[in-house]
């Protein structure tokens, strides 16, 4: 009897250990006990909610937990209990508890059907704890043998606390990181930048503002976001620091304090996706604040030999730069603000490199922590090893983006939009036909800078049936967007973008 309540316990407790650890994957509110209590405040009626404060004051909280707790090891007690191998009647009451679980982590706001998977990967480790432990605990059938059925179920017991409790501690102590950076996110203070330092103003006009056409400056919510973590790093500016080592003069440690002391500036700058297919949308434009990287190139002294710095993030991810284009004077910066905000989480907080006119596979690390200068030759990064480019700088771009695929149009005069980039080197030129005609001069926005993209108009006076609109774009360098469709892999896509129209 006291064997089988133990099981019971240890097995309820593995399911909210296991649900804890799980819910960090997905969100601190999806673990179960958390779920069941939140979502039973938010429902508590009225007198409920006034008899926990007038009783507990402001500890009704840790009431309610403590509650929960002692209820949780009690119904796991007696489904311990009921439990036999041929009648589960304990392994069914965890099932219930855990759909109610599972449906109370539904309730949380801003929850997807992810919510459930802490409470149902608990359960299920649970019940198989409750099955082997009471399968031990029954009494040995051949009576000569009793210890060693006790020692089966004493080492199985204690394996299984140990699994509940580490994984237990092992998700609280995650969630606290996770809140920590959440916390150092919300207190962070924007750098204060010098009139002169401030990036131009965006003229008028620079944004078309045609309705379909994306705006000059991308919004942080609508900023594409490509990188390998399947769990965003959660750095505080207390624990990142940025070594700094290899081909150098003298290494160097920089922490947050002395990366802020350093003088900021801020630019506008487009990124671009080296896995962007033609006429794709993973491209943005924002205005960044950060800390120019020549200047610290500079501080820790290059080798004449190196040509490379190899950036690693707190994941381990690698971006291999040319040396030679983070000092040519461009705007290459530490980036520690997006659009006025702290770089967001998934954006690469705290810090994280922007460099103009280079993909961001080979320059815009996130979550950067580790400089190596080296060589090409030595080093290779994430994605060179696995069959990318080591060197990278933007291909000659554009795609309509008006009128939309698909989208009905009268005929007369239709207006064709959309944007073109070649960072680093600025658009001279858009140009547009239709059905393989002639090439028609679109005309362009204002130009910003060559580190950021550039908004088209054209006006097509349309005539009935189907067309094919295309674009193609020349740099100031007089580069033309290359005609020959390839694929994005090892260097970019290439390639003009078209789009089919039903004129009516
Ligand atoms: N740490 C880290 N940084 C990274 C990546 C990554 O996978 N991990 N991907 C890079 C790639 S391929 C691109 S295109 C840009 C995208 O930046 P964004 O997600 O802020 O738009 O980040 C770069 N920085
Ligand atoms: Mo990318």
């Amino acid at each position: 009897m006291v064997a089988r309540a133990t099981a019971g316990v240890l097995a309820g407790l593995t399911i909210l250990g296991v649900g804890q650890l799980v819910s960090v994957l997905i969100a601190p509110a999806s673990a179960p006990l958390l779920a069941i209590g939140a979502t039973a405040v938010d429902r508590a009626p009225a007198w409920a909610r006034q008899f926990a404060i007038d009783t507990f004051g402001t500890n009704d909280k840790l009431a309610l937990f403590v509650g929960m707790g002692a209820a949780t090891v009690l119904v796991a007690a007696v489904a311990g209990v009921l439990e036999r191998s041929n009648r589960p009647f304990g392994s069914i009451i965890f099932a219930i508890l855990g759909l109610v679980a599972a449906g109370a982590a539904l309730q949380r706001p801003g929850a997807t059907w992810l919510y459930a998977l802490p409470t149902l990967v608990g359960v299920v480790a649970g019940i198989t704890v409750l099955r082997l432990l009471t399968a031990s605990a029954r009494p040995p059938v051949a009576e000569a043998a009793p210890d060693f059925s006790r020692r089966r179920f004493l080492v199985l017991a204690t394996t299984a606390a140990a699994v509940a409790a580490g994984s237990a501690a092992t998700g609280r102590f995650l969630a606290q990181q996770l809140n920590n950076a959440i916390e150092n996110r919300r207190n962070f203070r924007l750098p204060f930048i010098a009139a002169r330092d401030r990036a131009a103003a965006i003229a008028a006009g620079t944004d078309v503002a045609v309705p379909g056409v994306s705006t000059f400056v991308t919004p942080n919510a609508s900023f594409y976001r490509i990188d390998t973590a399947l769990q965003v790093p959660r750095l505080t500016t207390d624990e990142w620091q940025l070594r700094i080592h290899g081909m150098v003069d003298r290494e160097l440690t920089l922490s947050w304090d002395d990366l802020t002391a350093r003088t900021p500036i801020e630019r506008v700058i487009t990124l671009t996706c080296v896995s962007n297919e033609v006429g794709g949308p993973l491209a943005g434009n924002a205005t960044w604040t950060g800390y120019p990287i020549a200047s610290i190139l500079e501080q820790v002294g290059i080798s004449p030999d190196a040509d490379m710095l190899l950036s690693k993030s707190s994941d381990g991810f690698t971006a291999g730069t040319p040396l030679a284009v983070l000092r040519d004077g461009r705007d290459a910066l530490l980036a520690v603000t997006m659009n006025g905000e702290p770089l967001p989480f998934e954006h690469g907080y705290p810090v994280r490199q922007v460099v103009p006119g280079l993909y961001g596979f080979v320059s815009a690390t996130k979550w950067v922590v580790d400089w190596e200068i080296t060589r090409f030759d030595r080093a290779e990064a994430y994605w060179t090893k696995r069959g990318w480019g080591a060197q990278a700088p933007i291909k000659t771009a554009s795609r309509i983006e008006v009128p939309a695929a698909l989208a009905p149009v009268a005929a007369g005069s239709v207006l064709v939009a959309g944007t073109a980039w070649a960072q680093h080197r600025g658009i001279a030129k858009v140009e547009v036909r239709v059905d393989n005609g002639p090439w028609n001069l679109a005309t362009l926005a204002p130009q910003y800078s060559i580190d950021t993209w550039r908004q088209w108009t054209w006006q097509w006076q349309a005539t009935p049936g189907l067309h094919t609109l295309q674009v193609r774009a020349t740099d100031l360098d007089g580069n033309v967007q290359v005609e020959e469709r390839t694929p994005p892999i090892p260097g970019g896509a290439t390639g003009w973008h078209n789009r089919s129209i039903t004129v009516a």
